[in-house]
């Protein structure tokens, strides 16, 4: 059923901040092996990976006696690179996903089209500045360099909200549930590339 026999991606990214092994299957059954040495974000990766069903592993070595800043955002970059990578020429998927994802008192909005053309839109109000050890401002960072490298366009709206757990935690299972409906073979397309220019390459 798949759009190609195998959408899976593996990306090695090393530099003097930070040295990550990523790799996807976005046909897969989200499960995740991460390590990327942030508690917290590791327990979002989970939420993107159960929820977009994409297999997700991550494996990340960074300069965080510094602070958390250039491995979230290189994560960003490398989980972005991957997508790209294994949606190859985008044929035969549906394109755009959205999601609204409740969590508790928090309401989270996502919506994407995989359209070659990165943007990020980014609504999501924190009351403070630290959930668990992660700055709040750093999943902005996270969402941009992912969008960038992705190129995606992708709009992140906190519709409701007051616990920063919940937040983040609803914009990523958002995410998530977004993601699998845009990368999802649509039967329909018979593998067609889904653009009226007939390219998604941006
Ligand atoms: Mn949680």
């Amino acid at each position: 059923m798949s759009a190609s026999p195998s959408r899976r991606a593996e990306i090695v990214r090393k530099t003097s901040e930070t040295d990550i092994r990523l790799s996807l299957d976005l046909d897969g059954t989200g499960r995740s092996e991460l390590a990327s040495g942030i508690g917290f974000l590791d327990h979002m990766l989970t939420a993107l990976s159960k929820h977009s069903l994409i297999d997700l592993t991550v494996a990340a070595k960074g300069d965080l006696h510094i602070d958390f800043h250039h491995t979230v955002e290189d994560i960003g970059i490398v989980l972005g690179q991957a997508l790209n990578k294994a949606l190859g020429e985008k044929r035969g998927i549906r394109r755009y996903g959205s999601a609204l994802v409740p969590m508790d008192e928090a309401l989270a909005e996502a919506a994407i089209d995989i359209s070659g053309r990165p943007f990020l839109a980014w609504t999501v109000p924190f009351a403070r500045d630290k959930v668990g050890e992660m700055d709040t401002e750093l999943f902005e960072e996270f969402f941009r360099a992912f969008a960038m490298n992705a190129g995606i366009t992708l709009h992140i709206t906190l519709k409701a909200g007051t616990n920063q757990h919940h937040i983040a935690e609803g914009v990523f299972k958002a995410v998530g549930r977004a993601l699998r409906m845009a990368v999802e073979p649509d039967p329909r397309m018979a593998g067609a590339i889904p653009s009226t220019k007939g390219s998604l390459a941006g």
